[in-house]
């Protein structure tokens, strides 16, 4: 039986970088969660009989979420929803689901690296029908409905058991649970040479993969564990758990600490990964080398090649404004396309369904292509393998001989967490204030050669997307960026990225921080960040 509930809205229910976050608690409130999905089907037309696809990345309240979702999804007339077994499914995994059984769209249950558990983060997101993050207009949509919704509609009907295979249904509509990994690791086999990879790790190559308590764990079990032979043993912290274990699901070298100590070890392993909570993250470590996600998405261009999926080369390649140049220099030596979006993956939906890029990647650590259309942290993994079974060279030598070929760009983000809301904004608002006085000033004894705040239009559908990010460039191409967090829960997250370019030739094996040392002191006389913040030291660099 359908049911209309009266409700009244919320009116801070607006999705941020990724779907809309908040704590569990927040949540919890009183028809929280059913006003906001309300608004995403009342957002939406022509679903009537069609398919949702419904999974998260198994953290906690997941459960509870999917089976208000499969109640509203059956009074709103969907004819079908597929779950992933136990409610799992990582945000890639999802996003192929959706594609490949032609849904009409899928409801994403993650707050991503945020820690999850009663008192921490959880999230809820919605992707179109080519596998997506929902653009900038759909999101506006709901949240212009959640301001003023009155009414959900649920039906009244016992939970659906997801941890068992099969089909049930839920007022006429059928709920399919399906398998969370198999389909994955099918498409995973299409794209990357798994008998080569086979070869490598059977020759001694040793592999190590660290699922941070998080939604990969399954799936690297399954692919790297079994598929390619590298043995259980070799996935660590494999089971998703609903708090992740009590740590930060965020594969950066804090959060990763563990993995990336091992990875410098004199015994260390050849090749070491992470994945973050809905495993669309990944970072990547060679023995006695960690390769930031920039350059990782430059080196997985520049040898995309030798998987099979990629052999017949790249059309484009896509990164976001705050990543660094480093895949500029691929994309101009290929002579393909490189275009430049603001953060957030939903930003490279239509570059991808266009056929104008292959490749997409953002300093985040998200790394990804058109094979779906979410980042995909084992994809990197597995086409980092596949590079290595076929060029037999370490990380080391492969990251070397780039820069060799390309210049090294020198890259740090330096985050700013929980900060007093108004306090960031008074920066942000204050630095825009004075971008059109700085070029031809100093900064810190560096010149300034432009200051912009980044606008982006879309060259598909033309749609404008202003104020993505503050950026100052320097004389001789060094550059700092500000911007501000869209994906935390608690105050401001102030994000400062650092780049300097130093060519082919020049001084290529210098340490980050110091060789970032003087456009750090420029960030901070720019921005004046002390002052506003209080904070004389970034929490997390990455
Ligand atoms: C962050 C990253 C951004 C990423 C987003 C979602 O956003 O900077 O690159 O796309 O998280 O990633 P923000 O607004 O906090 O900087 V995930 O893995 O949370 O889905
Ligand atoms: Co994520």
């Amino acid at each position: 039986m359908t049911t209309t509930v009266p409700t009244t809205p919320y009116q801070d229910q607006k999705p941020g970088t990724s779907g809309l976050r908040k704590k569990v608690p927040h949540f919890q409130q009183p028809n929280y969660i059913e006003n906001f999905v309300q608004a995403i089907f009342d957002s939406l037309t022509g679903f009537e009989g069609q398919t949702l696809v419904v999974g998260g990345d198994g953290r906690f309240y997941n459960r509870e979420v999917i089976q208000i979702v499969l109640r509203m999804a059956a009074a709103n007339g969907f004819g079908r929803v597929l779950v992933g077994q136990g409610g799992i499914l990582s945000t890639p995994a999802a996003s192929n689901v959706i594609r490949k059984y032609g849904a009409f769209g899928g409801i994403i249950l993650s707050a991503s690296h945020n820690p999850g558990g009663p008192t921490e983060d959880f999230g809820i997101k919605y992707n179109t029908g080519n596998g997506g993050p929902a653009p900038e207009s759909v999101t506006d949509a709901i949240y212009a409905r959640t301001k003023v919704i009155d009414a959900y509609k649920i039906v009244t009907a016992p939970d659906v058991d997801i941890d068992v295979i099969g089909e049930t249904f839920v007022e006429g509509m059928s709920v399919q649970v399906i398998d969370s990994v198999a389909d994955y690791a099918a498409l995973m086999e299409t794209l990357f040479d798994f008998p080569a990879i086979r070869d490598l790790i059977g020759g001694g190559f040793r592999v190590v993969f660290d699922a941070m308590s998080a939604v990969t764990g399954p799936y690297a079990l399954e692919i790297i564990g079994r598929r390619l032979g590298a043995g259980e043993d070799a996935i660590f912290n494999a089971v998703p758990l609903p708090d992740f274990g009590g740590h930060h699901p965020d594969p950066n070298l804090v959060h990763a600490h563990d993995l990336y100590q091992r990875m410098m070890a004199a015994d260390a392993p050849d090749f070491g990964a992470a994945s973050d909570g809905d495993g669309d993250r990944n970072l990547i470590i060679g023995k006695h080398i960690f390769v930031t996600p920039s350059d990782s998405l430059a080196m997985l261009a520049a040898n995309a090649h030798l998987a099979p999926g990629y052999a017949a080369g790249l059309v484009g390649i896509a990164r976001s404004m705050p990543t660094s140049g480093a895949a500029d220099r691929v994309a101009e030596k290929l002579g393909i396309p490189l275009f430049e979006t603001p953060t957030g993956w939903k930003f490279f939906g239509n570059l991808l369904d266009a056929g104008m890029a292959t490749i997409c990647g953002e300093e985040s650590a998200g790394t990804g292509s058109d094979h779906v259309r979410e980042k995909d942290g084992l994809w990197a993994v597995l086409l980092w393998l596949n590079i290595l079974a076929k060029r037999v060279e370490s990380v080391k030598a492969i990251a070397e001989a780039h820069w060799a070929t390309y210049g090294r760009n020198y890259y740090a983000r330096h985050d700013y967490e929980a900060i007093d809301t108004a306090a960031a904004d008074a920066l942000m608002a204050e630095l825009r204030g004075k971008l059109a006085t700085l070029p031809g000033t100093r900064i810190a004894g560096l010149e300034v050669a432009s200051a912009d705040d980044f606008a982006y239009t879309d060259p598909v559908d033309g749609s404008v997307s202003a104020k993505q990010g503050v950026r100052i460039g320097f004389v001789g191409g060094s550059r700092v960026v500000f911007r501000l967090s869209g994906t935390g829960t608690s105050g401001a997250t102030l994000r400062v990225y650092i780049e300097r370019y130093e060519p082919a030739g020049g001084d290529l094996a210098q340490e980050t921080p110091q060789a970032l040392a003087p456009l750090i002191a420029a960030a901070e006389a720019v921005a004046d960040i002390v002052r506003h913040t209080g904070r004389t030291m970034p929490d997390i660099v990455t």
